[in-house]
């Protein structure tokens, strides 16, 4: 029934392949390796091709910093269609920097866990998957390791990004405030992402000014953590981010488990996940709203707004029944409308909430299926069930895009951003496909 989808969905996957052993996101728009994306891909490939889903993850690792840091791009090719690229963000800037390739100097969410455990479960528990693993997974723990040593300033178990791209969800009206207590300088830059998709569709100049002060300040502590905590105007903890750090530790605490031989890295992760989803629903979770928040470090207080990213602790299953239930509620009452696909990416009920826009409301495939995972782990299969066909169902109606609008009635367009995106079709792929 869904064979035409399947097949297009690997020629999406197929064609965005490079030759230097990594997907790009999407042609022009994103000419490069990504992060968070790789992981996504990666499970997607799985289901097909387990060489090239083997090939994703080692070539991003590859490019692992020696202290463990991740970043968020990797160039290990050359394009002039993106900016900012390998020459605005300078990562040679840093001593832990890879010598091997050129990057950006911030990161993005912490997926590997999560994604090497799926991928082995997707290959039928096969040997030389688990193998692969052995080789890898070293790296992946470094990785959580360097979060919790450098991200973790107040010891509470969460950890903090410093700047909007490094949550993935690039210009949510959550960080609006915080860009109120900045005083960007006007830069003149030649943005690159407006040649490929039209301008109403993208953050605004005045957003890419903040990210390019906030990089700028980074990059004059040549990207050093501390300097960093203790001077960017951006500093938060992301429900979001965090929840993908402790389903990750658990992937890695599953995997280090059937390796043997791990018991201290175990313990350690144990710990930290243990005491990082107590801060979490301590700390992130708003009562009156009914949904998990992020918490602005820098000014110390908590940012009161619902988006997809409240809803993402089920994911590592951080809340108890009674914060489900709670949750749950919200999502339907604010969100799940009849009249609107599942899942907006920011509250439909804010005066902010833009159903076209980028990351202010329209629906992104990712994030829908992480909470997909979510609604499944608690047993709400209804919902999650229904995430999951509206997620089939915009993609069959309109193609792989980046991002999708909310609202069912007719639109002249619905579909937004990059066509042919990666880890649409690879996050279809594994809808259609799971067992
Ligand atoms: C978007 O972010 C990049 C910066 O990292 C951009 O707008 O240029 C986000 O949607 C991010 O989550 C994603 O990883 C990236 C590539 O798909 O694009």
């Amino acid at each position: 029934m869904n064979n035409d989808l399947i097949e297009k969905a690997k020629e999406v996957l197929n064609g965005n392949y490079q030759e230097e052993g990594f997907t790009i996101p999407s042609k022009n728009l994103y000419p490069f390796q990504w992060k968070w994306d790789s992981g996504f891909i990666a499970l997607g490939y799985a289901h097909y091709n387990i060489e090239k889903a083997k090939k994703e993850i080692e070539t991003i690792l590859d490019a692992q910093w020696i202290n463990g840091f991740i970043p968020h791009i990797v160039f290990h090719n050359d394009s002039d269609t993106y900016f900012p690229g390998p020459n605005f963000f300078k990562s040679e800037l840093s001593p832990y920097a890879s010598k091997k390739y050129r990057s950006s100097g911030i990161t993005q969410p912490p997926v590997f866990g999560f994604v090497l455990e799926k991928i082995y479960d997707i290959s039928k528990r096969e040997k030389s998957v688990l193998e692969f693993i052995e080789r890898q997974i070293e790296k992946v723990y470094l990785n959580h390791l360097y979060f919790y040593s450098n991200r973790d300033i107040m010891d509470e178990g969460l950890v903090y990004i410093y700047h909007n791209w490094e949550s993935g969800t690039d210009n949510s009206p959550i960080w609006d405030g915080i860009w109120e207590t900045i005083n960007s300088p006007k830069y003149e830059f030649k943005r690159k992402d407006t040649d490929h998709v039209d301008a109403s569709e993208r953050p605004t100049k005045t957003e890419y000014n903040n990210y390019i002060h906030i990089l700028e300040i980074a990059k004059r502590y040549n990207y050093d953590d501390k300097l960093i905590a203790e001077n960017s105007p951006f500093l938060v903890q992301d429900p979001l981010f965090n929840s993908i750090l402790f389903r990750s530790n658990e992937g890695l605490i599953k995997l280090f488990k059937l390796i043997g031989g791990h018991d201290e890295k175990i313990n350690y992760l144990e710990e930290k996940q243990a005491k990082g989803i107590q801060s979490l629903n301590k700390k992130l979770f708003n009562q009156n709203l009914g949904a998990y928040t992020h918490y602005d470090l820098r000014n110390n207080k908590s940012i009161p707004l619902i988006s997809s990213s409240s809803f993402t602790p089920m994911f590592c299953g951080a809340p108890d029944n009674e914060i489900v239930d709670v949750i749950t509620k919200t999502l339907i009452h604010k969100f799940g409308k009849p009249e609107n696909y599942l899942c907006s990416s920011f509250d439909p009920t804010n005066n902010n909430f833009n159903p076209s826009k980028y990351w202010r409301g329209p629906i992104w495939i990712n994030l829908n299926w992480m909470m997909y995972q979510g609604f499944k782990r608690y047993g709400y299969d209804q919902l999650a069930k229904r995430i999951r066909n509206d997620s089939i169902e915009l993609v069959k109606k309109n193609g792989f895009y980046e991002y999708f609008d909310p609202r069912k009635t007719k639109l002249e367009k619905r579909a937004y951003g990059g066509d042919n995106f990666s880890w649409t079709a690879a996050l279809i792929l594994d809808f259609i496909l799971e067992k």
